[in-house]
């Protein structure tokens, strides 16, 4: 932390409490929840003896000095962490608004324990969308920088406006939405997995994607324009399709050929430009961040590790290799990260 002239802050950084294992063990051995993306996943992290979910496992539950040394041999100065994905969103309602509450003091003992590494965010339980926006405000008390949701709650999306409470509850307070990715929704998961693409793979991206996408076509950011949406890996290929979103779109809306599909106020590269920001999140490769900064432009595009479950330490240089001048490099890693989360 001498040379550098910046902090390296990570801001998609996963923990949970211990005892989020056994919830999801249940949920997994129960069949209550129709997810088949979320019980080959957990079946994965909870059951398998490869070291990789074995580090996993070790890795989210320590908030003290494992966590620690492994930021110190990344070089990594700050994280900014939320519960793991798909947090509460997996649970039956009451034990979701419940467990959300808990896991947010965990984390917010954390936090002040560490006031200097760690932020936090504040994890909701969408399945309540009232009791979702207190708990938004509870952890802008506690200190929490944004919101994290993970995509689909039991294969329902944010483009329904039920769910918009917590959208008006994160714009009130100027506190940014992460929609961190979820294995996708029952009806699009079936293909994805005989062929191992369901999770962060491939299945993440898409799902988190079409998410952030329905939730733009339904006309959620007309109602609330100055929401401001945190997306991880490299904004899980959206910018790479703005010019193709915008095209069809358009030819679908004059068309009128979806009786739900109306006129937006904006173009939707044009949200995407001016409601998203982006982190580099699993995606430590020059060529596309480099794209996402020439986009979005570089005040848009933050560093994010994805600990524990891209922990590789030798992608901190790789990102920083990307051909970006010093100050550039320092708003990537640093005060990008602090002007949008308020740090
Ligand atoms: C994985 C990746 C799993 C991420 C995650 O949650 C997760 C993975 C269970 O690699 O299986 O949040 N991720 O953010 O990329
Ligand atoms: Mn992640």
């Amino acid at each position: 932390m001498s040379e550098r002239p910046y902090l390296r802050i990570a801001t998609e950084e996963a923990f949970c409490p211990p005892d989020l294992f056994d919830r999801y063990r249940r949920i997994v051995a129960d069949g209550s929840l129709d997810d088949p993306g979320f019980v080959t996943q957990w079946r994965y992290y909870l059951e398998s003896d490869s070291a990789r979910a074995a580090f996993v496992r070790e890795a989210l539950v320590d908030l003290e000095s494992r966590r620690l040394a492994d930021m110190d041999a990344a070089g990594i100065d700050q994280a900014i962490i939320a519960l793991t994905s798909p947090g509460v969103q997996a649970m039956e309602r009451a034990d979701a608004v419940a467990y959300a509450r808990y896991a947010n003091d965990v984390l917010a003992d954390a936090v002040r324990a560490h006031p200097d590494r760690y932020h936090g965010l504040t994890a909701v339980a969408p399945q309540d969308p009232e009791a979702a926006a207190a708990e938004i405000e509870r952890g802008h008390e506690l200190g929490f920088k944004g919101v994290i949701v993970h995509s689909h709650t039991a294969n329902a999306y944010m483009s329904d406006p039920k769910y918009w409470p917590i959208l008006e509850a994160c714009e009130a307070l100027g506190t940014p939405l992460y929609m961190h990715p979820n294995t996708p929704s029952k009806g699009m998961v079936g293909p994805l997995i005989e062929s191992g693409l369901d999770g962060a793979i491939w299945g993440f991206a898409i799902e988190t994607a079409s998410h952030l996408l329905k939730i733009l076509v339904a006309g959620a950011l007309d109602r609330f324009p100055g929401l401001k949406i945190a997306v991880g890996h490299c904004g899980e290929a959206i910018p790479f399709w703005l010019y193709r979103l915008d095209h069809m779109h358009g030819a679908i809306v004059r068309a009128n050929r979806y009786p739900d599909v109306k006129p937006l106020e904006r173009k939707i590269s044009e949200y995407v430009r001016e409601n998203f920001w982006i982190t580099t999140s699993g995606m430590p490769w020059p060529p596309a961040i480099e794209f996402c900064q020439r986009v979005l432009g570089v005040d848009r595009v933050l560093y994010a590790m994805d600990y524990p479950y891209q922990y590789v330490p030798e992608e901190v240089p790789m990102t920083e290799s990307i051909d970006a001048s010093p100050e550039v490099l320092r708003m990537l890693f640093q005060t990008n990260a602090e002007a949008l989360f308020g740090l």
